[in-house]
């Protein structure tokens, strides 16, 4: 009679160790989420405002009329995500050009993108930013105005 209580006290401490394990879980994927999300991996799965970057004849890239970003300007409201989508054959970069004047508030540089590769970038600074693609900067400018 005396050995009752014990089999009710095996089961509160396996509802504890269960309780604790779900806490962890939920402790692990709440930081792998919230980690993700800061580096920018889910942001990028969703397409912003976009950008396209054009060849009116693919693989002709010679003037700023046959090969260039559509639109050239774009306004935009502070916090907006813009992507730009190289639909040419060509590759090519979206770079913020650092002499122009005024100087883009913020830098970014896609890097070269081959056809059909995207670029994003979410503006958190209002200001106009002139940028260019560093395999055609003579032709290949645009601007992207955040108020
Ligand atoms: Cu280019």
């Amino acid at each position: 009679m005396e050995q009752a209580p014990k089999p009710t006290e095996a089961p509160q401490a396996k509802g504890k160790k269960t309780w604790v394990i779900v806490a962890a879980v939920v402790i692990i994927v709440v930081v792998a989420v919230a980690g993700l999300y800061f580096a920018g991996y889910l942001g990028m799965q969703t397409a912003g405002t976009p950008v396209s970057i054009f060849e009116t004849t693919l693989n002709t890239c010679s003037t700023a009329t046959n090969c260039n970003f559509s639109p050239v300007s774009l306004p935009v409201a502070l916090n907006t995500k813009v992507t730009w989508t190289n639909n040419g054959q060509q590759p090519h970069t979206v770079t913020t050009n650092s002499t122009a004047s005024p100087a883009p508030p913020a830098a970014f540089d896609s890097g070269s993108m081959i056809q059909g590769q995207q670029f994003s970038h979410t503006f958190t600074v209002a200001g106009t930013y002139k940028y260019y693609c560093t395999i055609h900067p003579s032709f290949m400018k645009g601007e992207v105005i955040v108020t």
